[in-house]
């Protein structure tokens, strides 16, 4: 190698050098503007819930708590007014499901279990079964943004199905700044945004549902029910109400039903 060469060689290398410095710095700051926000929250009500109830499916609408709930021989899905923790409506799913998830899409209740691959679609007011459904995997969450149903699977992936045909149309990792957040469990599509609970966790995710960044944690601790002395009832269910802009938190076998206003933190 002559000098020319040499010289050359050497400053091309600089300049490599220089550029991937550049960029490490660069993605370190763009990783660092990505931090989620934290909220924590402030307890605006407490209403009670059923100390049976092993909290799978939370939804609300028209101020009617719906309830899916878990274990085999337990399993079932029911209607609880709000105020005063009556349960109006019950439904048992037979003994070898284990119950899942629940949402409400066009006045038809979805529910989902958990490793039995098949899903029941009820009739909203009357618990009709309409039709059962398959899919691949567990079934853990499920909610939707009015077109599409989205299903956790206690993974970090999220999976979209078509509410008509209950056929999978796509998924979404969910990620936050530490990488994939796994074990996604109830979920609660909030304007916009999707609310997860984690599994044996006291946090809720709250994720993009157009990129699955979680873009903000709202950390519970701090929430407590009596029923925690059993290490199974943890914190599950997440409900929304439009009207009154209200947001309603529980856990498998808790004995309240928090309403909450998150505050960042
Ligand atoms: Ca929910």
């Amino acid at each position: 190698m002559n000098k020319t060469l040499l010289a050359a060689t050497l400053i091309t290398l600089t300049i490599l050098a220089i550029t991937a410095t550049a960029y490490i710095l660069q993605q370190g700051t763009t990783q660092n503007n990505t931090t989620q926000s934290q909220y924590t929250y402030e307890i605006i009500n407490t209403y009670p819930h059923d100390p049976t109830a092993f909290t799978e499916g939370l939804v609300i609408q028209d101020g009617t708590l719906y309830e899916g709930t878990g274990l085999y021989g337990e399993s079932r899905l029911q209607k609880t007014q709000l105020e005063t923790g009556n349960i109006t409506q019950t439904i048992a799913l037979p003994n070898q499901y284990f119950g899942e998830g629940i949402t409400i899409i066009n006045n038809k209740i979805t529910q989902l279990t958990w490793l039995e691959h098949i899903g029941f679609v009820y009739e909203k007011t009357s618990f009709q079964t309409l039709k059962n459904f398959t899919y691949p995997g567990e079934g853990w969450g499920i909610t939707n943004d009015g077109q599409r149903l989205i299903m956790s699977n206690g993974t970090a992936m999220l999976t979209f199905l078509d509410p008509q045909t209950l056929q999978p149309t796509g998924t979404i990792q969910v990620h936050d700044s530490t990488g994939p957040v796994p074990l996604l469990n109830e979920l609660e599509y909030i304007k916009g945004d999707v609310y997860a609970n984690i599994f044996g966790e006291k946090r809720i995710a709250i994720i993009n549902i157009n990129t699955g960044q979680v873009k903000a944690w709202v950390n519970l601790n701090g929430l407590q029910d009596p029923n925690e002395s059993n290490p199974d009832n943890v914190l599950n269910g997440i409900a929304y109400d439009p009207n009154g802009d209200r947001l309603f938190v529980t856990g498998k076998r808790w004995t309240q039903l928090f309403e909450i206003k998150l505050i960042p933190s």
